[in-house]
């Protein structure tokens, strides 16, 4: 089948490779001529595992372009940002689906994978779809399906994960179904548009809830003279029980966003969901007030803030809890040094290890890279706050402190 994929980013490119390189002849399209020219001249935009092998198979079947190709079905993968108001912006939605509506032709498909608020496909995207004079259902089929993308592991999980298909029908389902069959090795399981948009947004909405949980289980273990790490391993034994790890807050652009679409359009301010939301997002606070009461012990006013990726072993910063760490020690007056192994791009300067703890007079652990567990922290450093329990405190000279313990409730 000829398919035309809107939004060459983190999930539509390596959705756009997969099909090219089973069976399909694909036409990319993005906004960013750069990313184009990069792509046609065969280097891949981002690092993720697999993916320049993949282009190099697709050489013969995907080509990219700044305009979108007329085709039998069009995928809509363009991101959708959190408003100030934490709601879904689907202006990017909404401009694929009208520039796919200058092309599309009775009989084609149109699929939506962007994450959105429950009610986007047949709202929105259908309205901008229908500008075409065509209409969704008698004219043109439709249909949603969720992104499986993590950052790190993104190709194994498009083919092995299992995916839930929303079509506005049986015969959206069904070519729905069919495409996504020629890559993908999980199940696949039919419903409408709104449920599968909806599911999308539980998955990441039950993590948030669950993080949230094992955050306040920190603060209140802490208080009580308890190690939340002991108690969360251990409660972790039951074979019905699975609390998540605490930690310096959430980050990514899943997990701190999609919880806040669930919500959107739900009048009572008093849910759980929102409520997580709020516990993980005062996470760096807490993070802040046992600097605080350490620095003034020990007069640091250099603090090193060690991993700023969002999330162990990458190299994405998005939404990432060092930055609001970072931006809150400032605020106090604080100097601060960061670096990260991975990261590259990032609002504060990175440095080297060495400069690092030469500079740092106290360190914050933020990200749980595997390089840290065997890191030595050098005696200048007179304290080391481990928000992840990823350090081994055997190769720390200074004092310390581990979240979720009586040592780090700070002056809360
Ligand atoms: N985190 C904790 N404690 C935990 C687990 C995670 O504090 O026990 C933090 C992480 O450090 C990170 C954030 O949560 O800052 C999110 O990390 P993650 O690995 O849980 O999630 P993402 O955002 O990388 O990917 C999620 C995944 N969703 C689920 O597992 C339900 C992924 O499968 C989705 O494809 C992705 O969101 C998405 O695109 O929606």
């Amino acid at each position: 089948m000829r398919i035309s994929v809107v939004g060459l980013g983190y999930i539509g490119l390596p959705t756009a490779l997969l099909l090219a390189s089973n069976g399909h002849t694909v036409y990319g399209c993005d906004i960013d001529a750069q990313k184009i020219q990069s792509l046609n001249e065969g280097k891949v935009p981002f690092v993720e595992d697999g993916m320049v092998e993949l282009l190099v198979q697709a050489r013969s079947t995907f080509t990219a372009d700044t305009v979108v190709h007329e085709a039998e079905a069009y995928i809509i993968a363009v991101p959708t940002p959190v408003t100030a108001q934490h709601t879904c912006d689907a202006v990017y939605v909404a401009a694929a689906a009208r520039s796919v509506a200058g092309v599309i032709k009775k009989g084609d498909l149109v699929i939506l994978e962007s994450t959105v608020s429950p009610g986007t496909t047949e709202g929105i995207v259908k309205t901008a779809l229908e500008t075409s004079g065509l209409k969704a259902g008698e004219d043109f089929l439709l249909g949603y399906v969720s992104e499986k993308a993590i950052p790190g592991n993104t190709l194994r999980e498009m083919k092995e994960n299992d995916r839930i298909i929303g079509g506005i029908n049986i015969e959206s389902q069904d070519l729905i179904s069919e495409i996504y069959k020629s890559f993908v090795n999980g199940a696949i399981f039919r419903t409408t548009c709104i449920v599968a948009e909806t599911v999308k947004l539980v998955e990441n909405a039950y993590r948030d809830v669950n993080i949230a949980f094992a955050n306040e289980l920190a603060q209140i273990c802490g208080g009580l003279g308890m190690n939340v790490w002991e108690v969360i391993s251990l409660a972790n034994k039951h074979p019905r029980v699975n609390v998540h790890q605490p930690g310096p807050g959430v980050g990514g652009h899943c997990i701190a966003v999609d919880p806040w679409f669930l919500i959107e359009g739900v009048k009572n301010d008093h849910t759980m969901i929102r409520h997580a939301r709020e516990i993980n997002e005062s996470a760096p606070m807490h993070v802040l007030a046992a600097t605080e009461k350490l620095a003034q012990k020990f007069k640091s006013k250099t603090i090193g803030v060690l991993g700023v990726a969002y999330k162990k072993n990458v190299d994405d910063s998005r939404e990432s809890p060092a930055i609001t760490i970072i931006d809150l020690l400032i605020s106090k007056g604080y100097e601060v040094v960061v670096h990260d192994p991975f990261v590259v791009k990032f609002a504060y300067p990175i440095v080297g290890i060495e400069e690092f703890f030469t500079t740092a007079d106290a360190v914050i652990l933020v990200t749980d890279h595997d390089l840290f567990k065997t890191m030595q922290i050098p005696e200048s450093v007179a304290w080391t706050i481990d928000t992840r329990a990823a350090l081994d405190p055997k190769k720390i000279n200074g004092e310390y402190i581990l979240l979720g313990t009586p040592e780090y409730q700070g002056n809360e």
